[in-house]
This record gives structure tokens, C-alpha cells and sequence, in this order.
């Protein structure tokens, strides 16, 4: 039998992939005007739809962007596309743009918003031996964007602060970046926050940094204070990063991933160390909990 081709949903409307198109007017595309949410579906649940679906409305709120549909139809188009699909374990993508303007930057000018829904799958770190193994970065020279600039704490269509994180990652031969925040402290890596672990208490970078409050992160926060641990939010220094027994990153298409070498300094004993593998096992159960999330039934 033939697969169907992956349905796209674009303004309310599905269309096969090869066909999924939006106009080269779009500000999403002119001027990477728009907002987005990468979402995960385990086992029949969508994890943490809503809050997703809130951070999503809080960044189209702060650049003022009108999605023009209430959450909770939002949510309904998320679960119809994945049910189009048929699928039961997914990467979701959602992206707000300001929609159709002519060629000037003036957000005025668009009239509607675009709303588009892919539900796909993703090959990730977590696909290779990564988890078991840990993976390499390193401290970029790319400084994340300013807190009253292009911040990430709006999860906005500009990641060219991430992007060059990533190529000077490549073109180092690791597998991963961080960047540090405009005042020097670690700020997080290109998609993903970043965790610390010192004499058994855990470390994060406030958002203070540049740093999205990642969601993913908030789980493993909640994770691991059930667990005994302490979770500290504080400015953390290259230094420490580099002298600390155990480094992670989380994100919710990374979930938690070990790293065990940072611009060439062996991170602990350079093997995922005891807390972080707790913590991997303990977001895996999480993930898959109907109560962390919304069912596509
Ligand atoms: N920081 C940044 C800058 C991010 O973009 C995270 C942290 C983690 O947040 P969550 O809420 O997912 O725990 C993100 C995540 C991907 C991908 O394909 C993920 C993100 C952006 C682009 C791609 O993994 N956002």
C-alpha cells in the first residue's frame, strides 16, 4: 500500500507536503517576523500542549502579533492534524508569521497572520548513541542576541543568533553550541537549555541570560526537586561549566541529553554522570504520562 503523502495544515486547510506552500509576501519570510513552538507527541499524548500553546499566544503577545484564534482552537488544530496523519508519536511545528505584506518591513501592512501546523518525525542526537555516550560542544564566540534585542526569551522566527552557534559548532566538529549571554555568564545552547551539577545540587542559568524559559527545563526543574535535589537558578561562568561533575543539555526534542566534553575539557569522568541519567530515566516516564498532556483522541 501506498504511504500517504504527510498533510500539512496551513490557515485551517490541509494540503499534501509538496504542495504545503505560503506566499513569498509572507513576513515570515521577508523579515523572520513570526512566532513558533516545536511540540512533541509520545505514545497517543501531546506533552505539555498547553503550555506550548501559552508560551506560543505570551511571544506573539510581546511582538504584538494577533494570532486571531482563541488557544483552545489552536489546541483543536494541533490534535486535527496529528489525527489526519494518524500519527501517535510526533514532532510538531508550529509557526505564527504576520502573514502577507508587501516588500516594506511595515507589520501594519499584514492584514492576517499565517498558521501553519506540520506534524513530522525528527532525527535527533537521541537517535544515535548520544544518550549513553554524552556529546561534545562548545562555548561559541556567538554571544546570544541582547535581552532588549532579538532575545529568545520570545520564541521568535529569528534564530540566525542560533544558526551561527551551530555552523561554528560544525565547523569545530562538535556536536553541539552554548552560547554565553551579553555579561558573559553561560546563557544556553542552540536550541536547548542548559544544566550544571555540583556536589550533587543542580545549576541553571536564569532567563535573565537571553535564555527561553524552556519548558523541558521547567519538567526537569519539577523532576528533580521530587527527587531531593537542589535547583538552583543563578548566573554560572564558563569555568564552572567547564569544572563541573556533570553537564546536560534539555529541550524538548533533545529531552536530556549528557555532555561529556566542552571546548575539548572532559566534563566530570567524560561519561553521563549518575544525576543526569536519573533525571533521562525519570523525563522518559514523564513524557509519557496522559496527565503531562493533552490526548489526540
Ligand atoms: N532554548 C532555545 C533557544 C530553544 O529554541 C529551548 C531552549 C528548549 O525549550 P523547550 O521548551 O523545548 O524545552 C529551545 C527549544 C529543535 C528546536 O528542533 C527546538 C527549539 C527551536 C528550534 C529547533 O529541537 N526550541
Amino acid at each position: 500500500m501506498e504511504k500517504q503523502e504527510l498533510q500539512i495544515y496551513i490557515d485551517g486547510k490541509f494540503y499534501p507536503k509538496s504542495e504545503a506552500k505560503i506566499s513569498v509576501y509572507d513576513h515570515g519570510l521577508l523579515y523572520g517576523d513570526g512566532v513558533f513552538e516545536g511540540i512533541r507527541a509520545y505514545n497517543g499524548i501531546v506533552f505539555k500542549l498547553e503550555e506550548h500553546i501559552d508560551r506560543l499566544y505570551k511571544s506573539a503577545h510581546a511582538i504584538m502579533l494577533n494570532i486571531g484564534i482563541p488557544k483552545k482552537d489552536m489546541i483543536k488544530a494541533v490534535i486535527d492534524t496529528l489525527k489526519k496523519n494518524k500519527l501517535q508519536d510526533s514532532y510538531i511545528r508550529l509557526v505564527v508569521t504576520r502573514g502577507v505584506g508587501d516588500l516594506g518591513l511595515n507589520p501594519n501592512k499584514c492584514k492576517k497572520p499565517t498558521i501553519i501546523i506540520i506534524t513530522d518525525t525528527i532525527k535527533l542526537h537521541s537517535d544515535n548513541d548520544a544518550k549513553e555516550k554524552g556529546i561534545t560542544a562548545m562555548i561559541t564566540w556567538v554571544r546570544r542576541d541582547a535581552i532588549d534585542a532579538t532575545s529568545h526569551e520570545v520564541k521568535s522566527l529569528n534564530y540566525l543568533n542560533s544558526i551561527l552557534a551551530k555552523i561554528e559548532a560544525n565547523n569545530a566538529g562538535v556536536e553541539e553550541a552554548i552560547s554565553l549571554g551579553r555579561t558573559g555568564y553561560v546563557c544556553e545552547g542552540v536550541a536547548e537549555n542548559i544544566f550544571l551539577v555540583r556536589d550533587n545540587i543542580i545549576f541553571t542559568p536564569p532567563s535573565s541570560t537571553g535564555a527561553l524559559p524552556g519548558i523541558t527545563a521547567q519538567v526537569i526543574t519539577r523532576i528533580a526537586k521530587k527527587m531531593g535535589y537542589a535547583v538552583v537558578e543563578r548566573n554560572i561562568s564558563p569555568t564552572e561549566l567547564f569544572t563541573a561533575d556533570e553537564v546536560f543539555f534539555t529541550g524538548t526534542a533533545a529531552e536530556v541529553i549528557p555532555v561529556r566534553e566542552i571546548n575539548k575539557r572532559t566534563i566530570g569522568n567524560g561519561k553521563p554522570g549518575p544525576v543526569t541519567k536519573r533525571l533521562m530515566e525519570e523525563y522518559q516516564k514523564v513524557v509519557r504520562d496522559p496527565k503531562e498532556g493533552v490526548p489526540i483522541k
